[in-house]
């Protein structure tokens, strides 16, 4: 079994439960905002996620991180041994444009993780603008994968998107278990 564990941060309110529920099809739905208390794991398995023949499944241990900087004492416990960041915010939100750079900053450079290792999600709550599609993020921001996601009007969209992702994150986890068993040896 290939474990991977990703954390999903960003700023406050900008869907980072919602979307946890959803890629881990977990039944919480949408409801009155109720603010993360420092960390809740959500578990995720996937049968034959890196289509290998073997059709190892995989599990993802998804942390659905407070957005909240008093919980940054709580933050090196959080990173410990992560594979992958996932970086949420809502593009209507100016503010968001400059704190997901802090976030970045502190989960993905100073763990340091490779910048394949994170994903940012522009997440489109309904009513949202429709200009805001067309994003252009500064450096450093800019060089990381972007995606949109709208869970009214293309949520298949977004699960794809994840998966390619999680997908990702799988491969890495597998490349450095191969390598480790080949120290092993050699
Ligand atoms: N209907 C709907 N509401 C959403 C969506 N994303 C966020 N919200 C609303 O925004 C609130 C904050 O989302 P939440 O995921 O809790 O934010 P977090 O602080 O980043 O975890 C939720 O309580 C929902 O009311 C969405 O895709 N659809
Ligand atoms: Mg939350």
């Amino acid at each position: 079994m290939l474990k991977a564990k990703v954390l999903l941060v960003g700023p406050r309110e900008a869907g980072k439960s919602v979307l946890a529920n959803f890629v881990s099809e977990s039944i919480e739905g949408i409801g009155s905002y109720v603010p993360t208390q420092g960390v809740r794991i959500l578990e995720y398995e996937k049968p034959n996620l890196n289509g290998n023949s073997k059709g190892a499944a995989c599990r993802f241990e998804l942390w659905d991180c407070s957005g909240d900087q008093k919980f940054e004492t709580c933050w090196p416990a959080l990173m410990k041994d992560s594979h992958g960041v996932i970086i949420i915010f809502n593009p209507d939100m100016p503010s968001h444009l400059k704190e997901i750079e802090m976030w970045y900053s502190c989960f993905v450079q100073q763990q340091p993780l490779l910048d394949s290792q994170c994903l940012l999600v522009a997440h489109h709550k309904p009513g949202s603008a429709e200009d805001t599609e067309n994003l252009s993020l500064a450096h450093p921001l800019n060089k990381l994968k972007l995606i949109h996601s709208n869970l009214e009007e293309d949520p298949e969209d977004v699960r794809m998107e994840f998966m390619k992702y999680f997908r990702s994150i799988i491969n890495l986890v597998n490349e450095s278990r191969e390598k480790e068993e080949m120290s092993i040896i050699s």
